[in-house]
């Protein structure tokens, strides 16, 4: 008699999960003055909900609304009794998600804690925490699937590449072991639905811009492509893409931004159209369904001078506004870092820009080492520019880099993860630390009068106005005042 085969071993049923996933608050004065002009969807967590499956209750928690973070992730947890929670966070909010894993495990001793973005993709050390279950590194939305699987059949948690287990050996992992990115066919469309998208703007102005235009209309993130080409030395993204631009099926995304309830997309790629291929794909398939929306995108100088037809077809489709790195106003400090650009070229570039009436936002970055001529000179710049909005960085390669690697022994503040918002110096600074703080703000008080809406005196509604205006006096003021954000003996800090 042939050996009877023993019966097929049943798969745990799976159980239908409560998903909460959290964005954590930032604390720093700086970042929540910018969160006064922009505050964007959590994308990420759209993200990991879609990837998550269907057969799950989730929810979203943006604690950036609530004035007691804490307290409202605890009401959170002993309301929806999660069994998986999920949490993201960029490096200056380290502490804050520390903080929240400790008040996660003390609050539910049982729920599976899962942390993971952009902090714990480039110092998954600094969240080797008991409290912690699992550590994700860099994109997460397979890995979390395979997660919410694993708990689902209540089997052990899956051990996959980019999953790390808190313990002593995540403390030796190889600092050039990266993740790798899995593809852009692996990520779905993420869930906007677990969030209510009329809390979410950005300041909005064009160069051509009507008084009845909202000044913070409500606006979408949308993601077109992930990673870059170039390998800017001070910058994570290469080492997140390897190296490369992935872009996205141009008929998937424009089905995605057609189905948006809002008429205004922030493009949240590194570069937009940097495959000019691509960008008209996306041209194409958007004017085959008749979208017509707003939209704001980041590109670099040389893409605008090398392809301006794409830009004035980009215009006609809806581009207002376009964020330009300028980094540097002059040569010899674009050389120095590598820019790839000259001085000459972003100039052309916002010229191109301008004719065709696309508004420009040009980004530039300071450094420690910055004496008041430096300032001073960058504010002359900046005063001989046609009208642009202009936001301004503190140089600050990012953990992870060669560039970080190279500067970590002088990080003056430890840990340095509380000030790393590009906006703080991590290095000492020329200056006395609170004069570097006041040159900073002065500088951002002459860039906001070359603002096209001052310049041209755009008629405005008077509710507008007001929070624009507010948000600029707030912004200033947490830069005048970011040298109070260090420990208290560097505050009067002479200078090098
Ligand atoms: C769009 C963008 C913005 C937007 C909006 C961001 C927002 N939602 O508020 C704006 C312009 C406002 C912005 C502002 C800033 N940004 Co920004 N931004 C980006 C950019 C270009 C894309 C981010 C994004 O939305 N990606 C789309 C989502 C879907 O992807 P994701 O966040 O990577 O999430 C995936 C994985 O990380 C992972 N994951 C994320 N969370 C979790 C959680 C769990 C549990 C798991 C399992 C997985 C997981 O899975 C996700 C899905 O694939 C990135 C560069 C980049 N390529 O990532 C920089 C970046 C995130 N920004 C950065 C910085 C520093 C800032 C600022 C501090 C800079 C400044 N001085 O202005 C501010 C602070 C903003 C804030 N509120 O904290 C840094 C962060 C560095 C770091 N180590 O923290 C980045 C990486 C840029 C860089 N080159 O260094 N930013
Ligand atoms: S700084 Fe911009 S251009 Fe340079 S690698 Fe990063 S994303 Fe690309």
């Amino acid at each position: 008699m042939p050996a009877r085969k023993p019966p097929p071993v049943a798969e745990p049923a799976a159980r239908r999960m409560r998903i909460l996933l959290v964005k954590p608050k930032a604390s720093l004065p700086t970042v929540l003055a910018l969160q006064q002009f922009q505050l964007l969807e959590p994308l990420e967590l759209g993200y990991l909900a879609a990837a998550a499956g269907p057969g799950h209750d989730l929810r979203v928690l943006d604690l950036r609304f609530e004035s007691c973070a804490p307290l409202a992730l605890e009401q959170a947890l002993l309301e929806f009794q999660p069994q998986l929670v999920g949490l993201t966070g960029y490096t200056h909010e380290a502490a804050a998600m520390k903080d929240l894993a400790r008040l996660t495990r003390r609050t539910l001793p049982d729920v599976c804690l899962v942390v993971g973005g952009h902090h714990a993709t480039v110092a998954p050390d600094d969240l080797n925490l008991p409290e912690i279950d699992r550590v994700v590194r860099g994109e997460g939305c397979g890995v979390f699937r395979a997660i919410v699987d694993a708990l689902a059949r209540q089997q052990a948690l899956p051990d996959l590449p980019g999953i790390y287990q808190p313990g002593p050996s995540l403390d030796l992992l190889d600092p050039e072991c990266w993740p790798v990115f899995p593809g852009v066919d692996k990520m779905p469309v993420p869930r906007r639905d677990l969030w209510d998208h009329r809390r979410y703007s950005s300041v909005w102005t064009g160069e051509t811009t009507r008084d009845t235009d909202s000044l913070f209309p409500p606006v979408s993130m949308v993601r077109t492509s992930f990673g870059c080409r170039m390998k800017c030395s001070f910058c994570i993204v290469p080492k997140l893409f390897g190296g490369q631009h992935h872009p996205r099926d141009p008929e998937e995304v424009a089905e995605e931004i057609a189905s948006l309830p809002t008429d205004h997309i922030y493009f949240c790629d590194d570069e937009n159209f940097i495959d000019p291929e691509f960008a008209t794909a996306l041209a194409d398939a958007l004017e085959r369904r008749n979208v017509k929306k707003h939209y704001f995108a980041w590109a670099r100088a040389t893409t605008v001078n090398r392809y301006p037809e794409l830009f004035r077809r980009w215009r006609a489709l809806g581009l207002d506004a376009t964020f330009l790195g300028f980094e540097f106003a002059t040569d010899a400090m674009l050389r120095k870092v590598h820019k790839g650009s000259t001085l000459a070229q972003n100039e052309r570039a916002v010229r191109v820009l301008r004719e065709l009436d696309i508004a420009v936002h040009v980004a530039f970055m300071i450094l420690p080492e910055w004496d008041h001529a430096d300032f001073e000179a960058l504010r002359t710049y900046v005063s001989g520019m046609p009208p642009a909005q202009f936001s301004f960085t503190v140089c600050t390669p990012s953990p992870g880099t060669a560039d970080y690697d190279a500067m970590r022994s002088r990080i003056w503040v430890d840990p340095p993860y509380a000030l790393h918002d590009c906006m703080h110096p991590l290095l000492p600074t020329k200056l006395p630390l609170r004069e570097f703080a006041r040159q900073y703000a002065l500088t951002l008080t002459a860039a906001s009068r070359r603002n096209p809406m001052r310049v041209r005196a755009f008629p405005r509604n008077s509710a507008d106005l007001q929070r624009v205006l507010q948000a600029e006096f707030e912004y200033c003021r947490a830069f005048r005042d970011l040298y109070l954000d260090f420990p208290p003996h560097l505050h009067s800090h002479p200078g090098t």
